[in-house]
């Protein structure tokens, strides 16, 4: 994942991720500058290297003992040592003095790869998304080498397709940030309780700014702290009860300072949805009720009674509703749903125990099998499932059927070193051939627990097409769930064509499970699909799609998205304990095979 801003003011100390996206920018701008690719690629694997480095990278830096750590050479060592003890790089910055900041912006495009981005920099100097789209709009684009008519639309969709989304936030780019504040507002003396409102307390995929609320006696005292804070970039705002500001970053930041009486009041309107106030204000209506941002009042002439209300849960019962999960607040329903006592047990990241859609060395992970296991024990996880890319995904260092085999002995092998209370399971996540095909013959799909069955190639292809060849993935009998539905990149990538409503039925037909993918990237299938899914009888599964030990954490935003879903535990198959997970596993694949 991309972190907002490397190096953003906030953060006085380095991390290891600004590290490696230092690095990575030199390489980019080493490229552009026509240097020795032995030299690029030396930053590139030092950019890596840095990621997967399992020890204090940062301090190691700063003590200057980097050497000898792998992918990492004595001059990039020297570099980051100078970055770790005096926060400065001399060579990057001499370096970036000579290309605008807004080169990288570039390289945010999708389908725009540093190869072309060198070409259009080269013939026009190219060096900022205004500048390019000047060059594809003209047609001189598509006369350079390389590029033609098609490619140049493609770039246009991208720039159009971002331009579209300036000023919106990924949930997972924001999630840092937020706690970070909402820590420094709690640690305030003055403050006697502070939340985050709005769409990110509704853990919507994401967000246009962020809101807080707090409750004191002393609002001004509050709203001076937050303006003048060493997170902000500039003052919006500045009132008696409201001061919003920019951070660093670029996105805005609401926050409301009010008395500990209207609190409640204040949260629940913050958190909206606006659609989900609405509703709630025409039912407090009915009774006799006027609610809005600082109370609940009776109307004029009403004789209502009005109970105490000193936390959000008082204001919903007040209305004679059971207490609604932020998540749920859309208006789709959880009104109705909560006067009838019929809101669901919403599925906690605590009734999690096992994960199944995750990536080692073996292909384009990070970490090791041994690693990836360590982890998921770490983080309580009593079974995890290994499924690397397939031999067509060679971009992403799919394994053939060999290497595949390989690893379902070297985990049969690894099990054996662990207890009853922790297993993995051999998987594969199997490229769906532009046919619908499998990308692994029946037998070896025979010998692994399970079959994750993804897109990763064609895109492109018409509405019609994409959802047969999907369907024909479903029906296969090997296959065990779907990976991320629709492909999208949140903010980059639309989702590709296809029949999502089909695709729920037939997976409800043959028992396939549908993934919910919890890369804050994807979050895919979306959640406005899950209480459909539900309803016709489709389990879910919850995957980080972990390339990395530490993106198993993801699973948290995955479980966000399937509380926005109405799912409970019975609707996620990996709430299952191992025991019941062996079982499910071995009676599907007798039962399809
Ligand atoms: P976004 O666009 O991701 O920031 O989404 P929200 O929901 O955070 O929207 P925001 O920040 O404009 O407002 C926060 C909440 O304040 C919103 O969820 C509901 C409430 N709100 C804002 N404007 C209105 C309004 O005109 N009517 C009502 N009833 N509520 C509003
Ligand atoms: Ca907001
Ligand atoms: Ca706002
Ligand atoms: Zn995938």
């Amino acid at each position: 994942m991309q972190k907002v801003s490397p190096g953003g003011k906030r953060r006085m100390d380095m991390t290891r991720e600004d590290f490696a996206e230092v690095l990575r920018r030199i390489a980019l701008l080493l490229e552009l500058k026509g240097e020795n690719p032995f030299k690029i690629r030396a930053y590139r694997n030092g950019a890596e290297a840095v990621e997967t480095f399992s020890g204090d990278l940062v301090t190691l830096a700063r003590e200057n003992r980097l050497d000898g750590i792998k992918g990492i050479g004595d001059a990039i060592a020297a570099k980051l040592h100078e970055l770790a003890s005096t926060g400065r790089m001399e060579f990057w910055e001499k370096l970036r003095e000579n290309f605008p900041d807004s080169i990288f912006e570039l390289f945010e495009i999708g389908g725009l790869g540093p190869k072309k981005i060198k070409a259009l920099y080269d013939a026009f100097g190219v060096d900022s998304i205004e500048r390019l789209k000047e060059v594809c709009e003209s047609g001189e684009a598509a006369a350079l080498p390389g590029f033609g008519q098609k490619s140049v639309a493609k770039i246009l969709d991208g720039i159009a397709y971002r331009e579209s989304h300036v000023g919106i936030w990924r949930l997972g780019d924001v999630a840092s940030i937020v706690s970070e504040i909402l820590e420094t507002l709690r640690a305030h003396p003055a403050t006697s309780r502070a939340d985050a409102a709005g769409s990110f307390r509704r853990g919507k995929e994401t967000v246009r700014d962020l809101d807080f609320v707090v409750a004191t006696k002393h609002p001004l005292e509050i709203l001076e702290f937050f303006a003048t804070a060493p997170w902000v970039a500039e003052v919006l705002v500045r009132g008696d009860t409201k001061c919003s500001i920019r951070l660093a970053e670029g996105i805005q930041c609401d926050l409301r300072a009010v008395s500990n009486a209207n609190y409640p009041f204040a949260l629940n309107y913050f958190t909206g949805s606006k659609e989900h106030n609405v509703a709630l204000r025409s039912r407090a209506l009915k009774r006799g009720l006027s609610l809005n941002e600082y109370a609940l009042t009776p109307v004029e002439g009403s004789q209502a009674e009005v109970p105490d209300v000193f936390e959000e849960r008082d204001l919903y019962r007040a209305l004679g509703l059971d207490v609604i999960d932020p998540a749920l607040r859309e208006n789709t329903g959880e009104i109705e749903a909560a006067a009838e006592g019929d809101l669901p047990t919403l599925v906690e990241l605590v009734n999690l125990r096992g994960t199944f859609h995750n990536h080692t060395t073996a292909s384009d992970g990070c970490d090791s099998l041994e690693a990836m296991a360590e982890a998921a024990q770490e983080l309580g996880l009593q079974y995890l499932g290994i499924a690397d890319h397939s031999k067509s995904s060679f971009q992403a260092n799919g394994l053939n059927e060999t290497r595949l085999r390989a690893q379902i002995e070297a985990i049969r092998r690894l099990n054996e070193t662990f207890d009853d209370d922790f297993q993995l399971f051999a998987g594969s996540e199997v490229d769906i051939l532009r046919d619908g095909s499998l990308d692994f013959d029946d037998a070896l799909l025979g010998e692994l627990d399970y079959v994750v069955a993804s897109v990763h190639n064609a895109f492109q292809l018409p509405e019609a097409e994409m959802t047969a060849r999907i369907l024909r993935a479903v029906e296969h009998p090997r296959v065990t769930m779907l990976g991320h539905l629709t492909g999208r990149l949140l903010l980059q990538r639309e989702p590709y064509a296809v029949k999502i409503e089909t695709i729920i039925d037939a997976c409800a037909r043959t028992g396939t499970w549908i993934e919910l993918n919890s890369n804050p990237w994807r979050l895919d299938m979306d959640w406005r699909w899950w209480k459909l899914a539900r309803e016709r009888g489709v389990k879910c599964v919850i995957n980080p799609d972990a390339h990395r030990c530490a993106e198993l954490e993801y699973l948290h935003f995955g479980v966000l998205q399937a509380r926005k879903g109405w799912l409970r535990r019975q609707d996620v198959v990996n709430c299952l304990p191992l025991g019941m997970m062996r079982e499910t596993l071995a009676a599907k694949r007798l039962a399809r095979s």
